[in-house]
């Protein structure tokens, strides 16, 4: 059957090759994984993108440092980033690097087009250069040094070059309009009252070349109709969005429906980006995210303190709590919203035993290992949606099973589409944790004894009520893991493979693709999709076994 295919588009940062990949580069490709995930299960048609940013002058110096070519250096820690995006177990779609001929032809087409149309125009730049460095200083940085050189001390020159600049300043009412009336939606909503109010103090002209000195690294794309300049890197690099849809085929996934980042780069993405592409007659993104920033057990991350998480240790977690635990811990704990978030050991251990060990995987443990003591593995039969349990005080509580599970799933995938990927996910944490307190007050182990015993009063009732709670438990459970999936892929189709109910294509394989969308699969008790009486139910293994707090953190992260 055909399904409904509404394309989507994904992208992250394309990060600097100058150095390694950290837990930053994947904790925003994580999001847009999850984010990708998730949208691939409501049945859309997704492109996911993710990438390196190559031209950059570290990245030429950090290769002569080593004495390498920039593309010797820019290679080699591309393929890192691919090592460790293929770790995390993304799906992305594409990964581009810049340096890839079908991103620099295309990047140059769009400045020569901004060229012709006006926007893009010769100009006077300004500013304080030292020429011990042979580089321009921000003012800023000049006057907190008296206007002498911050790295030998000798004095600033004021300088004139010509440049290039794109006339950013022609779009301001355009892009205010968009932004304030949420055309182009800027998030979280902290993020897009900072960019109006930055931009409602003006904007001005931006530079989008260099003039080539001698003695630079032949290293950056040419300004097309001037080849004494290179197209300063900003510039060239926001281009990959559309560089690589630009093409046959994928042409129908512009605009971005998403382009996730952290919020050091947002007024790129969310001001000159979409200046740009409205110069170019194309549309902006519907969607700029910016998350804030993962500091280490109470310190910011930087090159110079050296305490950035590395792959490392992130490999060392997975190792030790499963790969998609540490998935779960970072999307759930992670800087998401307009906070920053603190990657520390002993949370991630109270998280990963509360919400993993004992939420879902307890949960998931406790209702299969009941369907194959009480009834050979085989799954009951139950044809009611709810069930009533006894309080204490004698009041009746009903479990409308069937409304639950639909009012969680609607607040999942709204979450989603604000990209609350976080909310999203608990969502199905929430589910599951409802199936662990039905069986808290319902009691089916008791029940299952005293039938057993003969002391039950009504044996036939108790058995219908061990029926009922037992298919609506797990019934519930499928429909949590499908929420939980777009985090935890391998441990959720582990689960689906020992309930044998998998809505894969291929049970073995969590990236297969499912065979109907969420709107089908999460029906209760869906006559293809809904767990099947009759089914059966192996006993498989704890999803995740409890950690010991006292245990020190793998790869040696904090205390
Ligand atoms: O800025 N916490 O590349 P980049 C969370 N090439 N996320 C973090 C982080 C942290 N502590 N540190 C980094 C560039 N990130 C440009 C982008 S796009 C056209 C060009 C993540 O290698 C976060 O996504 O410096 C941030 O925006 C990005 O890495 C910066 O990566």
């Amino acid at each position: 059957m055909p399904e409904p295919q509404q394309p989507c588009y994904i992208t992250t940062p394309i990060y600097y090759v100058n150095d390694r990949p950290h837990i930053g580069h994947c904790y925003t490709t994580l999001l847009a994984d999850v984010a990708a995930r998730a949208h691939r299960l409501m049945g859309e048609d997704v492109f996911f993108l993710t990438g390196t940013d190559e031209h950059a002058e570290k990245v030429s110096k950090a290769a002569a440092e080593r004495g390498l070519s920039p593309m010797e250096w820019a290679t080699r820690n591309a393929e890192r980033f691919r090592d460790a995006f293929r770790f995390m177990g993304f799906s992305n779609d594409d990964f581009v690097r810049t340096t890839e001929d079908r991103h620099t032809s295309r990047a140059s087409a769009y400045i020569q087009k901004l060229v012709d149309s006006g926007d893009i125009e010769l100009g006077d730049y300004e500013g304080w250069y030292d020429p011990s460095q042979e580089e321009y200083v921000t003012e800023s940085v000049a006057k907190e040094h008296d206007y002498n050189s911050p790295v030998t001390g000798k004095p600033l020159e004021k300088r004139t070059e010509q440049n290039y600049f794109f006339r950013l300043d022609k779009y301001e009412g355009w892009l205010k309009e968009r932004i304030e009336n949420d055309t182009i939606r800027v998030l979280p909503p902290a993020r897009k009252n900072e960019v109006l109010g930055r931009i409602k103090q003006g904007l001005q002209k931006v530079p989008v070349s260099r003039r080539i000195k001698p003695g630079d690294a032949d290293w950056g794309i040419r300004m097309p109709n001037d080849p004494e300049h290179r197209i300063y890197v900003w510039i060239e690099a926001l281009c990959n969005y559309l560089t690589v849809v630009d093409e046959p085929g994928r042409r129908k996934y512009w605009p971005a429906t998403v382009h996730l980042m952290a919020k050091d780069i947002l007024w790129f993405h969310a001001v000159i980006w979409p200046c740009m592409l409205h110069a170019l007659g194309e549309e902006p993104p519907r969607t700029v995210y910016a998350h804030a920033y993962w500091i280490s057990e109470g310190r910011k991350m930087s090159k110079s303190l050296g305490n950035f998480i590395e792959i490392d240790q992130l490999r060392a977690y997975a190792e030790k709590y499963s790969l998609d635990a540490l998935r779960w811990f970072l999307t759930t704990q992670g800087p998401l919203g307009a906070t920053d978030a603190d990657f520390a050991h002993a949370r991630f251990v109270e998280v990963y035993n509360a919400e993993l060990a004992n939420g879902i995987g307890n949960a998931a443990s406790r209702v299969g290992n009941m369907i194959v003591k009480y009834f050979d593995g085989v799954v009951p039969a139950c044809s009611k949606t709810g069930f009533t349990t006894e309080s204490t005080e004698g009041h009746g509580e009903e479990n409308k099973w069937d409304e639950i599970a639909s009012e969680l799933v609607c607040r999942s995938i709204n979450a989603c589409e604000e990209v609350r990927l976080d909310e999203s996910l608990r969502a199905g944490l929430e589910l599951s944790n409802r199936v662990d307190a039905f069986i808290a007050a319902t009691r089916p182990f008791s029940i299952a004894k005293e039938i057993d015993k003969g002391t039950h009063a009504d044996p036939a009732r108790g058995r219908e009520d061990l029926h009922a709670i037992l298919y609506q438990s797990a019934e519930a459970l499928r429909i949590a893991s499908l929420l939980l999936w777009p985090a935890m892929p391998s441990k959720m189709a582990e689960l689906w493979r020992n309930w044998d109910c998998s809505p894969l294509h291929d049970p073995d394989d969590p990236d297969s693709g499912f065979r109907a969308p969420l709107s089908e699969l999460a029906t209760w008790a869906h006559p293809r999709w809904g767990i099947k009486p009759g089914s059966t139910v192996r006993k498989g293994e704890p999803l995740f076994m409890r950690a010991d707090a006292k245990e020190p953190a793998p790869g040696g992260v904090g205390s």
